[in-house]
């Protein structure tokens, strides 16, 4: 039995020193001192020894059982340990890695142009204004002397909301609302989407969008004009650049012009680009007709102003040599993705 017991310790303490998690640990205890275990039984089997055996090897036995439960403690508690470091080792963050890169996204073109020409006005001291796309047949037309029964009112280019209601057909709303706001001097540009109930093909839209400008002052006369948009020219096509004035009609100014710049792409000699007249349009413009500025709460008398509009989207053509506007709002990756 004294062998017996030796034995028995030897394997206890062996199937526990290879246990290498806690269920194993669990088997092995079960194994020697579960209720029908090794160790127990052999605990059992006391009762018939002698009785001068039974002292000795009781003794021996507990102490083979009290070593084994020890050593079953003591791996236990280690295990418990091992765990523990390995779980926080698992959920450890090394703050020092570099993180995942991130594929880089891109401006649209149409706001890098948008930014560009916002850059060259604030640049000359223009403020950047804006105000509802939907907007009130008032400041749409009325106040830009667009009177009922005008054609550019006409239902097949606006959308109307209600009779007095519509989605703004140019941005010329934000200048009155801002001259009802503002007393001259005012220098100001209004950026922002427009909408006309335009059949898309490669130069329309029923969405685009605008940059308009208003400069009011005292004795603002069409060399301002023509002074502030050649600024703009140079910004945009470089100093070489030239512009061309020829006269236009707008209803809300008096008198109106269209404005080209020397073509940017051949000099002005001529080139596809231009479709060899050498020069481009870009802008429409004007002196603000007097009833406009009195819409605004503005006495004609006192102070006159100029005007101007350009097409946002004619300008990101030219500029990125795209011969198709549609690109510009199918949102095509693979186009975006150049700019
Ligand atoms: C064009 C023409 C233009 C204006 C817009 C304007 C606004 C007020 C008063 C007077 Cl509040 N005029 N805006 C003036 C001339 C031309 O735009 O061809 N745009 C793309």
């Amino acid at each position: 039995m004294k062998e017996q017991l030796e034995k028995l310790r030897q394997a206890a303490m062996d199937a526990v020193a290879q246990s290498d998690d806690l269920q194993a640990l669990e088997n092995a205890r079960v194994r020697f001192l579960g209720k029908k275990g090794e160790i127990t039984s052999i605990l059992k089997q006391m009762g018939k020894l002698s009785p001068e055996e039974r002292p000795v090897m009781g003794q021996m036995a507990n102490a083979v059982r009290q070593a084994v439960e020890e050593s079953i403690a003591a791996a236990a508690e280690e295990l418990k340990k091992r765990q523990q470091e390995m779980k926080l080792k698992a959920e450890t963050i090394d703050v020092t890695l570099p993180g995942e890169k991130q594929p880089e996204g891109h401006r649209h073109p149409l706001e890098i142009v948008l930014n560009e020409v916002k850059d060259i006005f604030i640049g000359m001291g223009f403020q950047i204004a804006d105000g509802p796309e939907v907007e009130w047949d008032y400041y749409n037309f009325e106040a830009l002397n667009i009177p009922e029964g005008h054609p550019a009112r006409d239902t097949q280019d606006t959308f109307y909301i209600t009779e007095k209601m519509l989605l703004r057909t140019q941005t010329s709303p934000v200048q009155i609302r801002y001259m009802e706001n503002h007393k001259p001097p005012i220098r100001m540009i209004a950026p922002g989407r427009v909408f006309r109930s335009d059949p898309v093909d490669a130069t329309h839209s029923p969405l685009f969008h605008q940059i308009e400008g208003l400069v009011v002052d005292k004795n603002i006369t069409m060399a301002d004009l023509k002074g502030n948009l050649l600024t703009l020219a140079k910004k945009l096509y470089g100093e070489n650049t030239e512009i061309r004035l020829r006269p236009h009609h707008f209803p809300f100014t008096e008198p109106s012009c269209e404005i080209d710049v020397s073509c940017f792409r051949c000099g002005g000699k001529g080139c596809p680009m231009c479709k060899n007249e050498g020069w481009i349009e870009i802008l429409g413009a004007g002196m603000v007709h007097p009833k406009v500025l009195e819409r605004g709460g503005i006495d004609p008398e006192e102070y006159s102003g100029f005007a101007f509009g350009l097409g946002v989207e004619r300008l990101a053509m030219f500029r990125f040599s795209v011969d198709d506007m549609r690109l510009y709002y199918e949102n095509d990756a693979r186009f975006l993705g150049q700019f």
